[in-house]
């Protein structure tokens, strides 16, 4: 699918993005810049999209809509799965820790309603996703943080568990001889789930989890539970999802933008693009990665990320296909 799609020039769209010096060819800096023509995927639903190569995550998520179960539930039990697995080291359990061998996590959630809830900076709770969706189901606010997020999961029967595993702490140790701080694209192996779902309703909902950047400082929150940043769900338009450095992204409220974007007619494809080069014309992108996801209420989906490597995952008519997403630098 993703060969046989028709790429314009961003020439042709620069009255859309106007002060971007648009290449329509590969330029000596091996930059590329493309605006899709078509979406990525066509519309079907149910469909279950997300972040990275995440087969097992969208089978947990498709079984709750094939049962006719909402969106909400089905990304949470989609994102459930990558945070109780100790293989995936940027997602809950088995996640890489901070600078000072703390694991620490970001989630957040959203339902068609526009309801949200996010934890940032929890430890010791495997499902930080499920803790997210108490904050909006069960208290006035957005948003708990460090230890009132833990105390809020333990008041609602949350289980306090060591999350750092042998694997991680043990590279940590090894990380600490050096303790050198760069995030390089891709080299962290950005597993960091962002899932969309709509239902047989039609009804969007999303959800995002991670244990954010390795060897973050203490107390670093990313974009991932950030409404906006991370993750963003407008039942009438579409939904969106970040991956990557989250700086990068909450400085342009990426989710956010891909959304609005997307209000304003540009398809899921096009909206992940336009967001992804907002970032590359404020930022200083070169060895960076940041990944968009989206989709639009048709169900077609799309996604763009700077640097090559970013896949995602997408569940349709029962069918899972792992997809590279096209990206800005080749
Ligand atoms: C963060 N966006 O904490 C997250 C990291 C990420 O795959 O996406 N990793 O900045």
């Amino acid at each position: 699918m993703i060969n046989r799609r028709r790429f314009l020039t961003i020439g042709s769209l620069a009255g859309l993005i106007p002060s971007l010096s648009f290449r329509s060819k590969k330029s000596a800096s091996g930059l590329v810049s493309t605006l899709s023509s078509e979406p990525t995927r066509l519309a079907a639903k149910p469909i279950v999209i997300s972040t990275w190569k995440q087969p097992k995550a969208n089978a947990a998520a498709q079984a709750v809509l094939d049962k006719g179960g909402r969106a909400l539930e089905a990304v949470e039990a989609g994102v459930r799965v990558p945070e109780a697995d100790p293989a995936d080291m940027s997602v809950g359990y088995g996640g890489r820790p901070d600078r000072d061998g703390h694991v620490t996590l970001d989630a957040c959630i959203m339902d068609e309603r526009g309801n949200a809830g996010s934890v940032t900076f929890l430890e010791h709770i495997m499902h930080p996703i499920s803790v997210a969706r108490a904050v909006m189901e069960k208290t006035p606010h957005v948003m708990l943080s460090g230890e009132g997020a833990l105390n809020f999961a333990l008041a609602q029967g949350f289980k306090k568990e060591n999350l750092l595993t042998k694997k991680a702490e043990k590279e940590w140790r090894e990380w600490l001889k050096t303790a050198k701080y760069k995030p390089i694209a891709n080299i962290e192996r950005h597993d960091t789930i962002g899932m969309l779902a709509i239902d047989d309703q039609g009804n969007i909902s999303g959800a995002c989890t991670t244990s954010g950047l390795a060897y973050k400082m203490r107390g670093r929150v990313g974009d991932s539970p950030i409404i906006g940043a991370g993750l963003f769900v407008d039942n009438e338009i579409g939904g969106a999802c970040a991956t990557g450095l989250g700086e990068l992204v909450m400085r342009t409220c990426g989710s956010f933008l891909v959304v609005e974007l997307m209000r304003q007619g540009r398809t899921p494809q096009q909206a992940c693009e336009e967001a992804a080069l907002r970032i590359v014309k404020k930022q200083d992108y070169k060895d960076i990665q940041v990944g968009f996801l989206a989709v639009n209420k048709k169900g077609e989906s799309g996604a763009f990320s700077i640097q090559p490597g970013f896949n995602y995952t997408i569940t349709q008519q029962k069918q899972t296909q792992v997809i590279d997403a096209k990206s800005y630098l080749k």
